[in-house]
């Protein structure tokens, strides 16, 4: 594994992704493809970064070819919220562009695909408490169902062709270096800005929402863990469970409160409220402890004390 293709490499996970790979793998073997959204300084001035539309399968061709790409980590995708605004959209980018990928890596016999999947594979009639491994996977949203159909997808390419497909549900991310796209998790993040900025915040789910919930670094760390893990000790591939810690709003606002006492929120639910209420409260995620030794190391206290502290560092040199 040396060359890597990151699609999606300029949104909340890529971008934070794409330098934590760089750094392990060396910048020159880490090639950032972003589509509409130009890369950061970070991202340009660390390695190679390229335009990818990954629904357009003559172009994720012409990048593997011209940087002899052998895993490709595709974190191309519409998030819940413009899934459900856009579910065209989303079904073209996250189905067509993932078949894509898979074909592309069955035809060029990459060594790896490394796919994300979410939370938004379960539905109302999941088990919303310590949410199992195995369970019901029937999501009420578009972006759901596409998860859904892509961990399929990914899961046949493994049987079928030995593609080797490795995948996380992700639970919601919070995240320091880049604001999410169009997720219904992400007042997490957004609420950290505005308590730093104006030391209040009007949240769009209701106070007492509780969901699953993991901080970047623990994001970072697991994918490439799961990417790295020994194949042999795999029994799942492109679904596995990952878990942080679960809070709701009103958690969120307390803790931020033991660090910015003046912090007010208030609470304004739209139609994310209804995505959320379909999702799990919690987790089970003993089948990626098992099977390739993941554990989160942030919780709500740590992951609150360092976001802070990152994002008012950024507010005092003016970056934010
Ligand atoms: C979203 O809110 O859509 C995503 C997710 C949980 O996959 N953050």
């Amino acid at each position: 594994m040396n060359k890597i293709l990151v699609t999606g490499a300029v949104g909340q996970i890529g971008s934070e992704l794409t330098l934590a790979l760089r750094e392990r793998y060396g910048r020159e073997n880490v090639i950032a493809a972003g589509h509409r959204t130009p890369p950061s300084d970070a991202l340009l001035q660390s390695g190679p970064c390229i335009t990818l539309d990954v629904t357009q399968r003559a172009q994720l061709d012409a990048a593997i070819v011209k940087y002899g790409v052998d895993t490709i980590y595709h974190m191309a995708a519409v998030l819940s919220a413009v899934g459900e605004q856009k579910p065209h959209v989303c079904w073209d980018v996250n189905i067509n562009g993932l078949y894509n990928v898979l074909e592309a890596a069955r035809e060029f016999k990459l060594a790896r695909v490394i796919c994300p999947s979410s939370i938004a594979v379960f539905g109302p009639e999941t088990p919303r408490v310590n949410t199992p491994q195995e369970t019901v996977l029937r999501p009420t949203t578009m972006y759901g169902v596409t998860k859904v159909t892509g961990e399929l997808l990914c899961n046949y390419y493994v049987w079928r062709f030995g593609v080797d497909v490795r995948g996380l549900r992700y639970p919601g991310v919070i995240s320091s270096e880049t604001l999410p796209g169009g997720g219904t998790t992400d007042y997490a993040v957004e609420i950290f800005y505005e308590a730093i900025r104006h030391k209040k915040y009007t949240c769009f789910l209701r106070e007492d929402t509780v969901l699953p919930m993991i901080y970047m670094p623990d994001v970072t760390r697991g994918t490439i863990g799961l990417a790295e893990a020994d194949a042999s000790r795999l029994r799942h591939h492109a679904d596995f469970n990952m878990a942080g810690f679960s809070f709701a709003p009103r958690d969120l606002a307390a803790e931020i409160r033991k660090h910015i006492p003046e912090f007010t929120i208030s609470y304004a639910p739209d139609f994310r409220q209804a995505i959320a209420d379909s999702w799990p409260m919690s987790i089970d995620d003993s089948a990626a402890r098992e099977e390739w030794g993941w554990y989160p190391e942030y919780d709500l206290a740590t992951m609150t004390a360092d976001m802070l502290a990152k994002l008012q560092r950024r507010y005092e040199e003016g970056k934010l």
